[in-house]
């Protein structure tokens, strides 16, 4: 594979577990590390003999834009599209809906994103995914619906190339400030889910301690992403 930064693509990286394990701040710290991590060598690189000016120059005038072409963060689900919307009310208990419906409308909301995720990742930029597929089953599972079932629509999404899995004892997690009222915040339904995302366990999964400090955390998930050669 390519391993020049002009022609490789993005690497697809994602983080699962169950609710409070410290996901959402892992992967928007990942981003942020991404993207300052970028900016150093080819500003190192520029500002030789050039002059303290055109650095400081260079330097105000990065956008938003350049860093978005270097990382991005996505986040299922998305609550923001017409399905996710339904997923939305149905999570804060405004909406009832069957639970075969609620599941396909989960995978549905993955399968709206897959040509924007694949045409992001081909352009080069890395994509780090606050949950996927691995939730879906995940917590449908555990409702008692068929696993095989639950595994059926989401056959032909995009494969990550690593698995960051932020395991937590759901009575750990209840300790961060409480479940708050959403649908699936509840003791006994997520340690079902736990056990149900650790059967799904694959060689592209990282199972991290999630009982540790947020920067120790940090410097694994990074660490282990440099030893995987999915930074560059
Ligand atoms: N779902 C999802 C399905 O059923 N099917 C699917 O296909 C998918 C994709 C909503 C629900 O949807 C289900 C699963 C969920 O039940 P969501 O919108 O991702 O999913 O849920 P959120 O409420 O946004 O996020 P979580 O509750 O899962 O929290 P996170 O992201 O794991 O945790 P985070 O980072 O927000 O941290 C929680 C708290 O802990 C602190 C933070 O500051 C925060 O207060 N914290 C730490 N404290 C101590 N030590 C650490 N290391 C800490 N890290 C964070
Ligand atoms: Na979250």
């Amino acid at each position: 594979p390519p391993t020049d930064a002009s022609t490789r693509r993005g690497a697809f990286i994602v983080f699962e577990g169950c609710d409070r394990a410290g996901k959402s701040t892992q992967a928007a710290k990942l981003v942020e590390y991404l993207q300052k991590r970028h900016k150093q060598p080819s500003l190192k690189s520029l500002g030789v003999g050039v002059g303290e000016t055109f650095t400081n120059n260079l330097k105000e005038s990065e956008t938003m834009t350049d860093k978005a072409k270097v990382a991005q963060l996505w986040k299922f689900p998305d609550r923001t599209t017409h399905i996710g919307k339904m997923i939305d009310g149905y999570l804060k208990n405004t909406k009832d809906l069957d639970d075969h419906v609620v599941h396909l409308l989960f995978s549905a909301n993955r399968w709206e994103c897959m040509t924007a995720i694949k045409n992001i990742l081909l352009s080069g930029t890395t994509l780090v995914v606050d949950r996927y597929a691995y939730s879906g089953v995940a917590f449908s599972a555990a409702k008692d619906l068929d696993i095989n079932w639950c595994k059926s629509s989401d056959i032909g999404l995009l494969t990550p190339d690593i698995v960051f899995f932020m395991d937590l004892e759901p009575e750990e997690a209840v300790k961060r400030g409480g479940y708050g009222k959403e649908r699936y915040e509840k003791l006994e339904f997520q340690k079902k889910a736990r056990k149900i995302f650790l059967d799904l366990k694959d060689s592209s999964w990282k199972v991290l301690d999630a009982r540790q400090t947020i920067p120790e955390l940090h410097q694994q998930i990074f660490e282990t992403a440099e030893e995987n050669n999915l930074i560059i």
